[in-house]
């Protein structure tokens, strides 16, 4: 029999928000944001759940923000914080678990399998989890408790804010079933329209399609796809997992052939770009841009250059439109897939000094 895991996964709710909201009650049951000034083209971080009502959401601009729901405080962001509240959270789960695999500042998989308080049960340990979080931390984190890290992290997402919700082994194959596939972590819109098409609906639908069709359409996603339909996902949980780079990438229903499209493709990458490093920040500072083309004929290419250590912002778009027009000639052909990312380093401790750093980029340059 294979052997059984036990995942739990935490994510803290509207974590930047709540944590402002701590620090100064009065916000309280007030529509606030953490992010950058609406007059200085900033982004908004995260918002609170009164604000998510009027439509604002993570990576949004201020200024955008601020037309949906006009009541709303914006208040800058304080990452060292954020830093401390996370460090926290880590102290309490060290406290069932070493083995944690942390995704960002306010989420992480436990694995708990080998845990022995609660006899054994994963449940009752995310439940005390949860419930010291907001006795010592007067904060609320989710909680999904699955066999799996998939199974986990679609768990966490379905009583938030403020809940958690078990998937025991003997629910697994009930509950995916009627799951819609862009719960599956790395199906976004594109994906999610390709599988539309195919009449895949559901994990249920998605069972239904051979695994040849999967990996002929999808490449080695297709694998990933085929088993997350089913409720099986094989990943450890990895502590302390060091990442190199960070990226995003988009592949276009029609091929871009100019440069015009070309930029404003890039622009728009580069605001959900912007999103995911914001996430990491606080661990990771960005040391190279890198783009990737992937032609008409399936060829591809890349391009990395250096960021200055005069403080440049990373995401100054002129610098990417620059390298994808050194970048794009070397083809010279229509392009279907544009990437763009990030070499990252880790930060060390005493690092503070590229906190401001950071902090201005939620002021992107565009
Ligand atoms: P999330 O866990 O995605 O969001 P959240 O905690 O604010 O809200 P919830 O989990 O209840 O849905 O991200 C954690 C923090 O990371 C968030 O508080 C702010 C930061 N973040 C950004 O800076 N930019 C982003 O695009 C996202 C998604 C998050
Ligand atoms: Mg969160």
């Amino acid at each position: 029999m294979p052997e059984q895991r036990k995942i739990i996964h935490v994510d803290a709710d509207s974590f930047y928000a709540s944590v402002e909201t701590r620090e100064n009650p009065q916000l309280a049951g007030k529509p606030l944001a953490v992010g950058g000034r609406a007059d200085r083209r900033g982004v908004i971080a995260t918002a609170n759940y009164e604000a998510r009502k009027f439509g604002v959401h993570s990576a949004m601009a201020s200024a955008r923000a601020m037309a949906l729901c006009p009541s709303l405080l914006i208040v800058p962001p304080h990452f060292e914080l954020y830093r401390t509240v996370s460090a926290q959270f880590h102290d309490i789960f060290r406290d069932f678990t070493d083995l944690i695999e942390p995704l960002s500042l306010d989420e992480a998989y436990l694995d708990v399998s080998d845990c022995e308080q609660f006899q054994g049960s994963a449940t009752l340990v995310a439940a005390e989890i949860r419930r010291r979080v907001r006795q010592e931390l007067d904060l609320t984190v989710s909680a999904g408790i699955a066999p799996n890290k998939f199974l986990a992290k679609v768990a966490s997402d379905w009583e938030k804010p403020d809940g958690m919700f078990t998937i025991a082994p003997d629910q697994v194959a009930q509950f995916v079933v009627d799951l819609p596939v862009n719960k599956i972590n790395g199906v976004g819109r594109v994906t999610a329209e390709k599988l539309r098409r195919m009449g895949v609906v559901s994990c249920g639908d998605l069972q239904g399609v051979e695994l040849t069709a999967l990996v002929k359409r999808f490449g080695k996603y297709g694998q990933r796809l085929f088993d997350v339909a089913r409720g099986i996902d094989k990943r450890r949980v990895q502590p302390s997992r060091v990442r190199k780079s960070i990226s995003v990438e988009r592949t276009y229903n029609e091929d871009i052939v100019a440069m015009p499209a070309m930029e404003s493709a890039l622009d728009e990458l580069l605001v959900e770009l912007a999103g995911r490093f914001l996430k990491i920040a606080d661990r990771y500072f960005p040391t190279k841009r890198v783009i990737k083309i992937k032609y008409s004929d399936f060829t591809q290419t890349t391009l990395e250059e250096t960021l200055g250590d005069s403080g440049e912002p990373w995401n100054d778009p002129q610098r990417f439109h620059r390298l994808v027009a050194t970048a794009w000639p070397r083809g010279a052909k229509p392009v279907r897939l544009l990437g763009a990312g990030l070499r990252l380093q880790p930060r060390g401790e005493g690092d503070l000094d590229q906190l401001s750093l950071f902090e201005d980029q939620l002021e992107p340059a565009v």
